[in-house]
């Protein structure tokens, strides 16, 4: 059998909830129905849900750096991407999007839901990094044989998710690929995720 995974559906693909819009993912809100309809339509073993969950001044924020937005530091010999303030834990950009929550909330398939990023000195792109539950022990004591990959964003906590997951459980893997969006459009993650041997789906074949 096989699970779904949902990444950061979280409210900050609403353009309104960054002035700027400046972490708002180009055609997020494209994401939602399909991503409803994998939930309430797939016979899933279980369904992972992960969350951006960073407390303030994390190491991935823009401002706690005095930098701007969308570059990239080196700290202790590793990339960090800079981000505009997301996610903050509690805050109304961590929720998850209203149209996701009830589908959720009315899936009788088994939910759980895994953070990840809450160390102030630590970011995490895949929900196999989760902090708060171990997602390829949740799939073996589930007992999947496959999983999917939907959610935000594409080129990175997707990308990262389905990569490090197909790397630690050896399952195959499919992103689906109108039920995730990207926030650099020129990026080709189709393309390095096929090279990792990762699958692209898209909703309606997942649901067949
Ligand atoms: C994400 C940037 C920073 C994501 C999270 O969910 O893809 N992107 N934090
Ligand atoms: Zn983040």
């Amino acid at each position: 059998m096989a699970a779904l995974i949902v990444v950061d559906m979280q409210s900050k693909q609403k353009q309104h909830d960054f002035i700027d819009g400046s972490l708002a993912v180009n055609d997020a809100a494209k994401t939602i129905p399909r991503i409803v309809q994998l939930i309430e339509k797939g016979n899933w073993e279980v369904i992972v849900v992960s969350r951006d969950c960073h407390p303030q001044n994390h190491i991935s924020f823009a401002d706690t750096h005095n930098k701007q937005p969308f570059e990239a530091i080196t700290i202790n010999d590793h990339k960090q991407e800079l981000w505009p303030v997301h996610c903050v834990k509690n805050s109304s950009g961590f929720q998850l999007h209203s149209a996701i929550h009830d589908a959720l909330n009315q899936s009788p398939n088994e939910v759980i839901y895994v953070d990840k990023g809450c160390d102030v000195d630590k970011d995490a792109y895949s929900a196999f990094q989760a902090s708060s539950h171990d997602v390829q022990s949740i799939l073996a004591d589930h007992r999947v044989q496959n999983f999917y990959v939907c959610g935000l964003a594409a080129d990175f906590c997707v990308k990262a998710t389905a990569m490090e997951g197909h790397k630690v459980t050896g399952l195959p893997v499919a992103v689906v690929e109108d039920a995730t969006a990207a926030v650099d459009d020129g990026s080709d993650w189709r393309g390095e995720l096929q090279e990792c041997g990762v699958y692209l789906a898209r909703t309606t074949e997942v649901l067949l």
